[in-house]
């Protein structure tokens, strides 16, 4: 098998005149391709550091992955050490185009051997994280870690019926919102810290009620404590069913909606978290209709929320073609979460984000304007053609020199620099 390809960098000038003649086209639907290329380069997606180690973290409490949550596979390489992550991103960041922000969990404190519990956690134990973040430009998001530890062994953290369990994840939770301001403070840029918890329950409740009245009062009691909204913005993930909670999840959609709106909170809508065949694609105008901002978790269920590395499907394409003809970017933070422990992991994380970023060039590159007359004038006839004719427009040739521009491998030429980190790096981790 011949892997050239991963190694062979295509000439700067055949690039460029690829650009040119596609530029072209798009400018004769109206399109200016510049504008869109200026426009990506604002978006920052936030890469979730949990796809470099299987959502392990560095506590080392001895506890499996919980929550209802599963990485299968055994692929070499993942990152053992805050070092060894900080690490794997900085190159997948390499070759993902444009400028991004990192997702940290509760669960990658940096606490110097001693054992802090979660809901002792302080900025400091978060120090190594905002500094290297710094360094690399990155901005940061936040996550309490509602799992993968003892007192959330029985599938239930702050809708716990045992007042002293609640307490200890509502002490989390503050804990962690008092971090995501510390965190926005220090590096200028504000932080989502985004709640998600697993309670549910594997067979048919009886009370659906107090779990959900539990929840309210937890939740209440974690956002009364101020932080300044510059630097941290709350959200809140709803979830359809996790392994272990099959018939029953407390915060599921409807509840987390209708506590978004009350409290003017972020909604997070993770794709993978409702019915197999449900995408969140018709969700987002409907909740913007009454939310100020959201999250999202892009993700890629399949037949359950299974997490696969995102690519460019036909509901990626839909969801970033939603945020734009919508004009929704500015009010959207993009996160991704999968975790995929079969293969490369750093590739995993470049594959993803760089789906995501093309997927959301692809909707810039639309003729919106000409899209909207026609449903205007009631022509769908020429929308629907339209729409198909726009498939086989040379976006290719725009995201490729987008890459060169944004100083990244074009095409697969970032596949050999994964393989060849693999071999300096990742094949000496046992
Ligand atoms: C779980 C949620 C949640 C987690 C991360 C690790 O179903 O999607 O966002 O994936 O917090
Ligand atoms: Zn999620």
């Amino acid at each position: 098998m011949s892997t050239t390809i991963f190694t062979t960098a295509t000439p700067p000038s055949s690039i460029e005149s690829a650009y040119k003649a596609a530029q072209e086209r798009y400018a004769a639907l109206g399109v200016d391709t510049e504008a869109a290329l200026k426009r990506l380069a604002t978006v920052h997606v936030s890469l979730h550091c949990w796809q470099g180690d299987d959502v392990g973290g560095f506590e080392k409490l001895g506890e499996a992955l919980g929550g209802g949550l599963a990485a299968t596979g055994n692929y070499p390489g993942k990152a053992r050490t805050p070092n060894e992550l900080r690490g794997d991103t900085v190159r997948a960041l390499s070759l993902i185009p444009g400028k991004h922000r990192f997702n940290l969990h509760a669960l990658y404190a940096e606490t110097g051997g001693k054992r802090v519990d979660r809901n002792e956690l302080l900025p400091e134990h978060f120090q190594g994280w905002i500094d290297w973040s710094k360094e690399q430009g990155l901005g940061m998001d936040f996550n309490p870690s509602y799992f993968s530890h003892p007192k959330a062994a029985d599938g239930l953290t702050l809708a716990h019926p045992d007042t002293g369990i609640r307490k200890f994840w509502i002490e989390h939770g503050i804990a962690c919102r008092k971090i995501g301001g510390a965190i926005g403070a220090a590096l200028g840029k504000t932080c989502v810290t985004n709640v998600w918890i697993p309670d549910g329950m594997k067979d048919l409740p009886i009370d659906r009620v107090a779990p959900r009245q539990r929840l309210t009062e937890a939740l209440d009691e974690i956002f009364a404590v101020p932080v300044n909204r510059a630097d941290n913005l709350d959200s809140v993930e709803s979830k359809l069913f996790g392994i272990g909670s099959e018939s029953y999840v407390v915060g599921s959609h409807e509840y987390y909606l209708g506590y978004a709106i009350a409290r003017k909170k972020l909604l997070c809508l993770d794709t993978g978290h409702f019915h197999p065949t449900e995408t969140i694609v018709d969700k987002i105008s409907a909740v913007f209709s009454q939310l100020d901002e959201i999250l999202l978790h892009v993700s890629r269920g399949i037949r359950w929320d299974s997490d696969h590395v995102v690519i460019v499907d036909d509901s990626l394409l839909a969801i970033a073609q939603e945020l734009v003809r919508g004009n929704f970017l500015d009010r959207t933070h993009v996160g991704l979460d999968y975790f995929d422990a079969s293969i490369n992991r750093v590739a995993a994380w470049v594959i993803g984000a760089r789906a995501m970023i093309k997927a959301l060039l692809i909707a810039l590159l639309e003729p919106i304007q000409l899209l909207r007359e026609l449903e205007n004038v009631g022509d769908f006839t020429a929308r629907l053609a339209m729409l198909e004719e726009l498939k086989t427009m040379p976006y290719a040739a725009i995201w490729d020199y987008y890459c060169l521009k944004q100083n990244v491998p074009v095409g697969p030429a970032w596949i050999g620099e994964v393989k060849q980190y693999e071999t300096d790096v990742l094949s000496k981790r046992s």
